[in-house]
């Protein structure tokens, strides 16, 4: 017989995989990657420091990711991901694998 007494121990966290589960983000993460995106600090993410954003994550298509966060998290339309609007860029972020992004 094969008793599994200490599994939980055992399992050591490379094994665990990079996928975009459910991360815990706390408000003062997402201002800190906030601030890391708005290079220009005018207070809202433009397409070029979102598209930024995904290069320095390592985004093969970081043009792409950028069109496709700004229609996923703009909840307003206005071409610009605001501070209220992050939240869905990180889940974004997050959902497609960039869990590094939450340090
Ligand atoms: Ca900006
Ligand atoms: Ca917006």
């Amino acid at each position: 017989m094969f008793l599994f007494r200490d599994s939980s121990k055992g399992i050591p966290s490379s094994c665990q995989r990079k996928r975009g589960g459910p991360v815990p983000v706390t408000e003062a993460q997402l201002k800190a990657i906030f601030k890391q995106c708005d290079t220009n600090r005018d207070g809202r993410l433009s397409k070029q420091e979102l598209k930024n954003f995904f290069a320095s994550l390592g985004s093969h298509l970081p043009g792409w990711r950028a069109g496709r966060v700004l229609r996923h998290a703009d909840g307003n339309e206005d071409g610009y991901v605001s501070e209220d609007e992050l939240d869905g860029l990180v889940k974004y972020a997050l959902r497609c694998g960039y869990t590094h992004i939450v340090k």
